[in-house]
């Protein structure tokens, strides 16, 4: 006769043990985060060359660390239970809690901790990948237009300037170490300026002219991509992306001023097809030439 019911004490006792070892395990976690070397330690991203690009590579790493713990954490609060205070042997009846004040709080307060976190961390970060220092070293007028892109570089009194076709992808080349501020234009429709290796992207507006700065930090060759589902040969919007040494930068630029189709006195932004040979054939509108 006689149900039993088990001390609740064998459960809190259990929590008690295995806590440290989910705090460890958090920790080594934590820790792993700080490197970058491997994809996985970058959760992913690839490989980022540039001083803004590794703020947001961090708030990218500590947002899987907060969401890992978090999980762990919801885990063993799930499953946790249905272990310590299983029904043990046909004649016991498990604990019949109803309510844990201190994990409803726990419940309550945590989100709302979290989402405080995220969001602040979010916001420092954006302020740094879309802060504009007033004078930038290089500035380029970058043209997303269907279905490529146009480099505009000033040189001297004028400008030179690069400008790619559907078949001929584009090379924007820029210095190391250096601020580089990209002034987007569309003539057509929105594109979306992107170099992966500088974590960064931004949508390229007609009419609006949104901008962006990076700071390369590795000389080397890079790809770059059309970021917005922009229309038929949307996936033709491809670039590379050369990063130099200054001098090389400026040996680049005179290469350019060699050639009078590189050359123009405004940046050439496309918007004026009528008036701009090189962009002419470019408005191909879904058949390709
Ligand atoms: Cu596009």
């Amino acid at each position: 006769m006689g149900l039993w019911h088990p001390e609740r004490t064998r459960g809190r006792r259990t929590l008690r043990r295995t806590l440290p070892f989910a705090g460890f395990a958090v920790l080594a976690l934590a820790l792993s985060g700080c490197a970058t070397d491997t994809q996985w330690e970058r959760f992913g991203m690839p490989e980022i060359k540039s001083e803004q690009g590794e703020h947001i590579l961090s708030l990218w790493q500590g947002a899987w660390i907060a969401a890992l713990i978090t999980g762990v954490v919801t885990w063993a609060l799930i499953l946790g239970p249905l272990f310590w205070f299983r029904r043990r042997s046909d004649d016991e009846v498990p604990v019949q809690t109803r309510y844990n004040l201190p994990v409803e709080i726990f419940y309550t307060i945590f989100p709302i901790i979290m989402v405080i976190a995220f969001f602040s961390h979010t916001v420092r970060v954006q302020n740094i990948a879309t802060e504009l220092v007033d004078d930038p070293d290089v500035v380029v007028d970058v043209v997303g237009q269907k279905w490529s892109w146009t480099f505009n570089h000033p040189y001297e009194d004028g400008y030179v300037f690069v400008s790619g076709t559907g078949e001929d992808i584009p090379t924007l080349v820029i210095p190391v170490d250096e601020t580089v501020q990209f002034d987007l234009y569309s003539p057509d429709v929105i594109h979306n300026f992107g170099i992966p290796a500088f974590a960064m992207r931004m949508d390229v507006i007609p009419g609006e002219n949104n901008a962006y700065q990076v700071t390369p930090t590795e000389v080397g060759e890079y790809v770059g991509k059309c970021y917005e589902l922009c229309g038929a040969y949307h996936s033709r919007m491809l670039f590379n992306v050369e990063v130099v040494t200054p001098e090389d930068y400026d040996a680049y630029l005179a290469e350019l001023a060699q050639d009078p189709d590189h050359v123009a006195d405004e940046p050439v932004l496309g918007g004026a097809y009528s008036t701009q040979p090189y962009l002419n054939g470019l408005d191909t509108e879904g058949e390709h030439s």
